[in-house]
């Protein structure tokens, strides 16, 4: 059987999510995933299970025992207070506690089971926070650069990412190319079980390895399921996908 990929979603509260889509009334909640990730999971051969955003976690944990690997997406802004800083008024994005609340239960589940774990964007700062690291809350003031880059076609590369020798080296068999780029947070102080294996040219952390759950425990800050015709990405989804089914 092939491997079954639990993808985390965005969790939403904002009414213009009923409006926009003309579906909902005002005031309704949202679960809500961009479906590039469920085709890139799809074309490299899992199968893709979205996980919604339960009110009680504990209702989610059984499911971790279901699937053979995590797909952390991309998503709204980590909420600071899980790396123990206020929010930085007028410069983190909206927060949604209920979403990061679930995740990490699922985040440290998985971990500890040794379950192979992709983080997305938003994942992969997502991982470094869990596991003991900082975010900066907002790049272009604190770090003086955008990586919020939305102007072209979501798979054009905007900005080149060089890998050490590493997991994600092997993987891709390159050691530097472009990417797209759409965060306004990225990776500060780097959690202890953390390694940072890829940057872009202005420093930002843009890959990391993280070590004491399955060998494929990694994150990438670009947005490679979105890159839906490049080579790299489906080396990417395929290893992932190969790793789950081998766990
Ligand atoms: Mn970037």
């Amino acid at each position: 059987m092939k491997p079954i990929i639990g993808i985390t979603v965005n969790y939403d509260f904002r009414e213009t999510i009923g409006s926009a889509t003309g579906l909902g009334t005002p005031l309704q909640d949202w679960d809500y995933i961009a479906l590039d990730y469920v085709n890139a999971v799809e074309k490299a051969g899992g199968i893709p299970v979205l996980i919604p955003n339960c009110k009680d976690t504990e209702t989610m944990r059984p499911f971790i025992e279901k699937i053979d690997g995590l797909l952390l997406s991309g998503g709204s802004d980590v909420d600071p207070e899980i790396y123990g800083e206020p929010v930085k008024r007028g410069k983190c994005g909206p927060v949604f506690p209920r979403r990061d609340f679930q995740e990490a239960e699922l985040l440290k589940e998985a971990f500890a089971r040794r379950i192979p774990i992709l983080g997305i964007c938003r994942g992969v700062q997502f991982m470094n926070a869990v596991f003991g690291g900082t975010l900066y809350q907002d790049l272009p003031s604190e770090m003086g650069t955008v990586h919020s880059v939305n102007v072209y076609p979501r798979n054009h590369a905007v900005h080149t990412v060089t890998l050490k020798e590493g997991l994600l080296r092997d993987v891709f068999s390159e050691e530097s190319f472009g990417t797209n780029t759409y965060h306004h947070q990225a990776v500060k102080d780097v959690c202890p079980n953390g390694t940072v294996v890829g940057t872009a040219e202005d420093g930002v952390v843009e890959a990391m390895e993280f070590s004491g759950g399955h060998p494929f425990t990694v994150g990438v800050q670009w947005h490679p399921e979105m890159m839906y015709d490049s080579p790299l990405t489906a080396k990417l989804f395929a290893a992932f996908v190969k790793a789950a089914a081998g766990k």
